[in-house]
C-alpha cells in the first residue's frame, strides 16, 4: 500500500498523543526551573496608582516598572484610519480588562507562586468601563486608549449604488443579527518556559504555539534581542485553533524573567485565567439590507457591521482581521453586483480578539445564510432553490466576485443539491407537516460558505501588515541508513500535518511513512515560516515538501543511474527503491554511497547532495479557495426552547485530499466547535466588566451528548493553482453550523412566526422568542 498522497491512513502522531508520550510545555523539568503564577487586573479599567510587593520579594515579583526595557506589543498596519495599541506585557500606567497581567511572581512550585501573587498589593483607581460595542462607538464614550480621540481600531467601506437599487428593488429584506462572544479552549491551554543558554548565548523559549519563527521574531524585537539570539521550540501542541498563533503578552514577560534571574521560568494557563483573560473572539453585529428581484435573485446588499474586539491588537495580525475580512467575506460564494459595507474594529474593556477557526466567516455566513432563507421566505420559495440560484455557477469559474475575491474553482450549487439529496429534503416537507400535526416542531436548515486558504504574501500586503510573509519552506533529506527527514517551520497541533507532509515526501519518494520522520516547530533546526494558521499549511507547507522532494527525487535518481549504470532518466522510484527495468538499489545503498564511500562516485554525483531545501507558493498568491455546503435537520421543543440536531450533513470540496481520514476528523472537529457557537458558548459579562462565564460550569462547550452523528460528502475540484491541486481546510468546518442549524430552527419555528437571529440560540433564546410572539 502506497503512503503518499490520498492514502486513507492514520496518523503518526496519534501513538504518542494516545499513549501518554506527547511532550507538551507541561511536561518538561529542566534543573533549577521555577515556576510563574500572574497577578492580575480585578477590573475592565482603571488607572494603576500602586503595587506594593511583599517584604523582601523584590527578586521574586515584578512589574511594569521592573520590565522597563521591555517594547509593548504594538501590531502595525499600513490601512487608513488604524489605530495601533501598545500593550505592555505587564500593564503599565492603565488597566484594560478583568485577567490583564500586571505582576509576574516565581517560586520553585506554582501553589508558591500563587500564593506570592495573593500578597501583591494594587491600587486601581476604577475608570469607567466600555462593555457595549455599538455604545462605545458614540462620541461621548469613555475612552480606552485616550490619544486615539475615539474607540475605533479600524474603520473599511465598500462602496456601491445602494441608493438605486432601495427605489428599484422589488424585494427588500431587512434585519440585525448577531453572534456571541467566544473562548477557543483547547485542550492544552498557553504555556511557556523559557530558559537562558549560556553555551548557545541563547534564550531558548518553550512555548504552545502555532507560528514558532514568527513568535521569534515578536520575542526578538519586544526584548531587543538579535534572532539569532533566541530560540522557540514548540513542542507538541494540544490545539491551537487560531489562539496560539499571535504573540502572547505571558511570553514576553516569562521570557524576561528568565534571562534576568537565569533560571528556567515556566507559566502554564489553567482554565480559569483561559476563559477569563485568555483571548476572546466572534463578537459580531450586523445591521443588513438585501435586495432581490422577485424570484429572491439577489441583486444588492447594504451592511455595517461592528465587531467587539476588546482592548488591544494581536501581534502579529491586529485587532482588526475580524472585521476588516467580514466586510471583505460577506457576499461569500454569491454572485451579484452591488456591495456597500461599512465596518467598525471597537476597542471594548474586554481580553483581545485572536483569530479563531474560521475568522470573521462564521459571523459573516451566519448573517448571510439567514438572509438568504429571509429572501425565500419574502419570495415563498424553498430557502435551497434561491440559494442554489444565487451561487457562482460553476460556468463562471474562475470568478472574481464583488469584493476582488478571487474564486479558483469548484461547483457552489452542485454542493446544496448534494446536501438536498443526503439530508433528504425531497420528503421532508410532508414529514414536517405530520410532525405538526401532532404537535412536534422539525426544521431544515442549509448553509453554503467559500473558505479563502492558503494566503500568500500578497494577501498580507493588502492587510496592510508588515511583518508577516506568505511563503513556506522546507528541508527534505535522505539520512545516512536511507530513511528519510523532513524539516518544516511550520507545525502540528492536532490537524495532523505531521503525518500529511510525510505522505506528500512519500508521494515522490516513494519510502512509506513510517520511514519519514517529520520535525517542526523549532527555530533551530526548521527554516523560516510563516506558520500554520488561516487554513495554508496543506497547500503552502505541502507545496513546500512536494517541491523539495521533487528535487530530492531528481538527485536520487541522479545517483541511482550511477550505481545501476543506466541513465537517470531510465530509473522509476517505487516502494522505497530505485529500478531499472527489473534491476534495483534501495534508497540505503544509494545513502551508504554518497554519504561513507563518495569516493565511489563521479565529481557531480559527489556535490549533488542528498538533502534539498526549497521554498514555495501557490501560482496564485491570493489564495485558494475551499467550499462547503452543511445541512441540518432539527426538533424544537416549543415548551422548552432546547434543540435537537437529528440530522447533520456536510459537503465539502478542497480539491485534492491529501488524507481522507484526517480530513474527516477535521471536518467533524471543525462543525463540533461550529455548534458550540450555534448554540451554546458566549463569554458573558456584567456592566462592569466582571466576566460572568469563568468556569467551564458557566461557559458551556458542546459533548459528544449534544453533537449529532455527522454525516460527509467530498467533491475534489483540483485547484488549477497549487501542487497536486490541494486546498487548505482546516477552518471550514466551524464556518457553517451557525446558519444551518439556525435556519433550521427558523424553518422549525415558522407555524409560530418566530425568527431567530442571534447566536448562540440557547434554550432561553428560543423560548423567548415563542412567548413573546405568542404575546403579540
Ligand atoms: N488536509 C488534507 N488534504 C487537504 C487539506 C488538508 O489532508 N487537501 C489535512 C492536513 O493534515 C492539514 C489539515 O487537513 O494539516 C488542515 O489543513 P489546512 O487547511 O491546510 O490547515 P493547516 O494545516 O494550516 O491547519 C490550521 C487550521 C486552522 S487555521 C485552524 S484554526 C485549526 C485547523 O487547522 N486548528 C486546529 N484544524 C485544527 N485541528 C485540530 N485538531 N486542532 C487545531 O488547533
Ligand atoms: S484561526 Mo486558524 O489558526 O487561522
Amino acid at each position: 500500500m502506497t503512503t503518499g498522497i490520498g492514502a486513507r491512513i492514520e496518523r503518526k502522531e496519534d501513538r504518542r498523543l494516545l499513549t501518554g508520550q506527547a511532550k507538551f510545555v507541561g511536561d518538561i523539568k529542566l534543573p533549577r526551573q521555577w515556576e510563574a503564577a500572574f497577578v492580575r487586573s480585578p477590573v475592565a479599567h482603571g488607572r494603576i496608582r500602586a503595587i506594593r510587593k511583599p517584604e523582601g520579594m523584590a527578586d521574586r515579583v515584578f512589574t511594569a516598572a521592573d520590565l522597563s526595557d521591555i517594547r509593548p506589543i504594538r501590531a502595525e498596519s499600513s490601512l487608513p484610519t488604524y489605530n495601533a495599541s501598545d500593550q505592555y506585557p505587564l500593564a503599565s500606567g492603565k488597566v484594560r480588562f478583568v485577567g490583564e497581567c500586571v505582576a509576574i511572581c516565581i517560586a520553585p512550585t506554582r501553589a508558591e507562586a500563587e500564593d506570592l501573587a495573593e500578597q501583591v498589593e494594587i491600587e486601581i483607581d476604577p475608570l469607567p468601563p466600555v462593555i457595549d460595542a455599538l455604545k462605545a462607538r458614540e462620541a461621548d464614550a469613555p475612552l480606552l486608549h485616550e490619544e486615539w480621540g475615539n474607540n475605533l481600531f479600524l474603520t473599511t467601506f465598500f462602496d456601491g449604488d445602494i441608493e438605486t437599487l432601495r427605489k428599484t428593488a422589488p424585494v427588500v429584506v431587512e434585519r440585525e443579527y448577531s453572534t456571541a462572544r467566544q473562548c477557543m479552549n483547547p485542550m492544552e491551554g498557553k504555556g511557556t518556559l523559557a530558559h537562558w543558554d549560556e553555551k548557545a548565548g541563547q534564550l531558548v523559549v518553550y512555548t504552545s504555539t502555532q507560528v514558532p519563527h514568527l513568535i521569534r521574531t515578536g520575542i526578538s524585537e519586544c526584548l531587543g534581542l538579535d534572532q539569532g539570539q533566541v530560540r522557540v521550540i514548540a513542542p507538541d501542541v494540544g490545539g491551537g485553533f487560531g489562539y496560539k498563533c499571535v504573540l502572547q503578552p505571558e511570553e514576553l514577560s516569562v521570557s524576561w524573567v528568565a534571562r534576568k534571574t537565569g533560571r528556567p521560568i515556566r507559566w502554564t494557563e489553567d482554565r480559569r485565567e483561559h476563559l477569563v483573560a485568555g483571548a476572546n473572539t466572534r463578537q459580531h453585529h450586523y445591521k443588513l439590507t438585501a435586495f432581490a428581484d422577485e424570484r429572491g435573485r439577489l441583486l444588492g446588499l447594504d451592511a455595517e457591521i461592528t465587531v467587539d474586539v476588546g482592548a488591544y491588537s494581536v501581534w502579529p495580525f491586529t485587532a482588526c482581521l475580524e472585521a476588516a475580512q467580514a466586510g471583505g467575506n460577506l457576499p461569500g460564494p454569491y454572485d451579484f453586483g452591488t456591495y456597500r459595507c461599512r465596518t467598525f474594529s471597537v476597542a471594548t474593556n474586554k481580553p483581545a480578539f485572536t483569530p479563531y477557526r474560521g475568522v470573521a466567516r462564521p459571523g459573516v455566513c451566519f448573517a448571510m445564510e439567514l438572509t438568504i432563507d429571509a429572501i425565500a421566505r419574502a419570495v415563498g420559495r424553498e430557502p435551497s432553490e434561491v440559494r442554489k440560484e444565487n451561487l457562482v455557477p460553476a460556468g463562471k469559474m474562475p470568478f472574481t466576485n464583488v469584493t476582488k475575491k478571487f474564486y479558483d474553482s469548484g461547483d457552489y450549487p452542485e454542493s446544496v443539491a448534494q446536501a438536498e439529496r443526503h439530508i433528504g429534503l425531497a420528503g421532508f416537507r410532508a414529514r414536517q407537516a405530520e410532525a405538526r400535526a401532532n404537535g412536534r416542531f422539525l426544521g431544515i436548515g442549509f448553509s453554503t460558505f467559500t473558505e479563502q486558504s492558503a494566503h500568500g504574501t500578497k494577501v498580507f500586503a493588502a492587510w496592510g501588515l508588515p511583518l508577516v510573509p506568505g511563503y513556506e519552506q522546507a528541508m527534505v533529506k535522505i539520512t545516512p541508513s536511507g530513511s528519510v527527514e523532513v524539516r518544516s517551520g511550520n507545525h502540528s497541533f492536532g490537524q495532523g500535518l505531521e503525518t500529511t507532509l510525510a505522505q506528500v515526501a512519500s508521494e515522490w519518494l516513494t519510502v512509506d511513512i513510517s520511514r519519514i520522520n517529520v520535525t517542526m516547530g523549532d527555530t533551530g533546526l526548521t527554516p523560516y515560516s510563516t506558520g500554520a494558521y488561516a487554513s495554508r499549511g496543506m497547500v503552502m507547507a505541502g507545496g513546500a515538501v512536494s517541491k523539495a522532494a521533487e528535487v530530492l527525487a531528481g538527485r536520487v535518481k541522479t545517483h541511482a543511474a550511477h550505481l545501476l549504470q543506466c541513465k537517470p532518466g531510465d530509473i522509476r522510484l517505487s516502494d522505497g527503491k530505485a529500478w531499472f527495468g527489473k534491476a534495483h538499489v534501495g534508497f540505503e545503498d544509494i545513502a551508504r554511497a554518497w554519504y561513507l564511500r563518495p569516493d565511489q562516485l563521479p565529481d557531480d554525483v559527489e556535490t549533488a547532495g542528498l538533502e534539498v531545501t526549497e521554498g514555495y507558493k501557490p501560482e496564485i498568491d491570493t489564495g485558494v479557495f475551499t467550499y462547503a455546503t452543511h445541512a441540518a435537520i432539527v426538533e424544537v421543543d416549543p415548551d422548552t426552547g432546547k434543540v435537537a440536531i437529528e440530522d447533520y450533513y456536510i459537503f465539502e470540496d478542497c480539491g485534492r485530499r491529501v488524507n481522507p481520514l484526517i480530513l474527516e476528523g477535521q471536518a467533524y472537529g471543525g462543525a463540533a466547535q461550529g455548534i458550540g457557537t450555534a448554540l451554546f458558548e458566549e463569554v458573558l459579562y456584567d456592566a462592569n466588566g466582571q466576566p460572568l462565564t469563568s468556569t467551564l460550569a458557566d461557559y458551556v462547550l458542546p459533548g459528544p451528548a449534544e453533537l449529532p452523528h455527522f454525516r460527509l460528502g467530498h467533491a475534489e475540484t483540483l485547484s488549477p493553482y497549487t501542487r497536486h491541486g490541494i486546498k487548505g481546510v482546516g477552518e471550514g468546518a466551524a464556518i457553517a453550523p451557525g446558519g444551518a442549524i439556525v435556519n433550521a430552527i427558523n424553518d422549525a419555528l415558522s407555524p409560530f412566526g418566530v425568527e431567530i437571529n442571534a447566536i448562540p440560540a440557547t434554550p432561553e433564546k428560543v423560548l423567548g422568542a415563542i412567548l413573546r410572539a405568542s404575546a403579540a
